[in-house]
């Protein structure tokens, strides 16, 4: 997969690029990640990437020139050209699974007010958000997307596969221990060091079920659950009574 970035502060990108699993993973082959600066596609002395609105009001917005002419030279025809907006479609798991489907995806991180209308209509493909909070730019929302999407491409995890992923995802995790057995008086659940394979899966499952209960009861809804997984729950709402 090739992804290229077009952004005013590549700068903001570089580090998350280069660490860790995606920088492995560009190592191997598996992904290229291209940086552009769009401001290198400026014209003029001053490198004008952005211009007062229309109609007046405040904030600056993305002028058209510079963005087709970079997506043009960084064969954006080929690519899925998404922007990066607060006005997107929240980015989720699934829309994850669906861009890491694609050969070329072309990231444009927004700043300022936004960018001018024709670039959406004429360029743009998708428009994401990362959820409801306000950030500076899309380089992060970027950042999040891509690391979400290259983790999926086959070949990046060597042994727990993503279709597990998918499979139990509608649940959170159950609590987690490693040595010592005991650590500052608090003992790891004895069922963890029975060697009893059923029973720890009984209890993991449970676990998980309580845990999505309290924290996510909006996941339990979409969850698919079994006789037994309602069993648990029921006693757990007893409890809570
Ligand atoms: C101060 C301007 N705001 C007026 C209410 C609108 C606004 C424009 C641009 C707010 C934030 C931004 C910059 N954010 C992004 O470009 C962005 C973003 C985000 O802020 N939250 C979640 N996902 C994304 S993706 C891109």
């Amino acid at each position: 997969m090739i992804i290229d970035v077009l952004t005013i502060f590549p700068g903001i990108l570089k580090g998350p690029f280069s660490e860790s699993m995606i920088k492995r993973a560009q190592e191997r082959g598996l992904v290229k990640i291209e940086l552009t600066d769009l401001r290198s596609f400026a014209r003029g002395r001053h490198r004008q990437v952005d211009d007062t609105p229309y109609g007046g009001g405040a904030g600056m917005v993305f002028k058209p020139e510079p963005l087709f002419e970079a997506v043009e030279a960084l064969s954006g025809e080929a690519a899925r050209v998404i922007l990066l907006t607060p006005q997107g479609r929240t980015f989720n798991q699934a829309l994850a699974r669906e861009l890491a489907r694609e050969e070329r995806l072309l990231l444009i991180c927004g700043r300022y007010e936004g960018v001018d209308e024709r670039v959406r209509e004429a360029l743009v493909n998708d428009e994401i958000s990362i959820g409801d909070y306000i950030l500076s730019g899309g380089e992060l929302a970027a950042a999040v997307v891509i690391d979400a999407v290259v983790r999926l491409l086959p070949g990046f995890l060597e042994e727990e596969s993503t279709a597990e992923e998918s499979f139990s995802g509608h649940l959170l995790e159950c609590p987690h221990y490693t040595r010592p057995p005991v650590f500052r008086g608090m003992a790891v659940p004895g069922v963890l060091l029975s060697g009893n394979h059923a029973a720890i899966a009984q209890w993991r499952r449970c676990q998980s079920l309580r845990r999505t209960w309290e924290r996510r009861p909006d996941l339990l809804a979409k969850a698919e659950l079994s006789p037994e997984d309602r069993q648990c729950l029921e006693r757990l709402v007893k409890k809570d009574e």
